[in-house]
């Protein structure tokens, strides 16, 4: 199996917005593999001038491990380029059945290269704000396994990241909804999220240093969604609002 060849195959799906048949169908690989394919399908994108602005965990809350069938934490690579601004539009030819999941983001103020504890968040973690992630599988039915996942980079597609804000000294008990127009869609409790949004830090932290993928200062985090996430619709405008942190839109066109 040629990894790298699976990971232009990826990258070649996402950028020109059409789907590929799992790899699992033929191959068999390792959870390591899979990242490794990660890894060689963000070269592709770093190669066409996109630069690395954060990472983001994938299946931290049961909705989400129930809704696509895998049960296990994991992390992916964001963009400069996946990253809109609150009431952007989202040109949705460029993705081929997107899904919107309301998140929580971190802004890391600190170099962090080991596993943290939840007491030293304040000295790494600047502040935090409601986020919108748009997921894209490039597997044909939004289909996969979780190593076909993680080579997929986790579905990453798109983020919005609302204002920030200082950092609460909890962040449970907050509502965290995704509206499109009026409807709400989706919404649960932020204790959805690993019983504690704050846990998503301490658990990149970790994956970050296993993985020996650099994390610095003024990159981003997304924590994972709370609830299941929910296709795009065109023109209904998204909203991902969470609790006293506030909220961000985004416009599919
Ligand atoms: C994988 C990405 C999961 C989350 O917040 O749990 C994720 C997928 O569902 O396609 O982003
Ligand atoms: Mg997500």
């Amino acid at each position: 199996m040629n990894l790298n060849e699976i990971a232009k195959t990826l990258d070649a799906a996402a950028a020109s917005a059409k789907a590929t048949t799992q790899i699992s169908a033929t191959e068999s690989f390792t959870e390591e593999q899979a990242y490794e394919i990660q890894r060689l399908s963000l070269e592709e994108r770093y190669g066409r001038g996109e630069k690395f602005a954060g990472l983001k965990l994938g299946f931290t809350s049961f909705a989400k491990m129930e809704q696509m069938g895998v049960h296990d934490m994991i992390w992916g690579r964001l963009t400069d380029s996946m990253w809109y601004k609150s009431g952007d539009e989202l040109p949705m030819d460029q993705f081929i059945h997107p899904r919107a999941e309301p998140e929580i983001a971190f802004l890391l103020k600190k170099d962090l290269d080991r596993e943290i504890s939840l007491d030293e968040i304040p000295e790494y973690i600047q502040a935090c704000a409601p986020a919108i992630e748009v997921i894209d599988s490039r597997y044909e039915n939004f289909k996969f396994s979780l190593e076909d996942v993680i080579a997929d980079n986790c579905s990453s597609s798109a983020f919005v990241i609302g204002a920030w804000q200082p950092l609460p000294a909890s962040l449970n008990d907050l509502e965290i909804s995704l509206s499109f127009d009026k409807e709400i869609m989706q919404s649960d409790s932020s204790n959805a999220i690993l019983d504690n949004p704050y846990l998503s830090i301490c658990n990149a932290s970790r994956l970050a240093a296993k993985y020996n993928q650099p994390f610095k200062a003024g990159e981003i985090l997304l924590a994972g969604a709370a609830t299941p996430a929910v296709f795009i619709e065109l023109d209904k405008k998204i909203t991902a609002k969470v609790g006293s942190l506030g909220s961000c839109t985004l416009l599919p066109k």
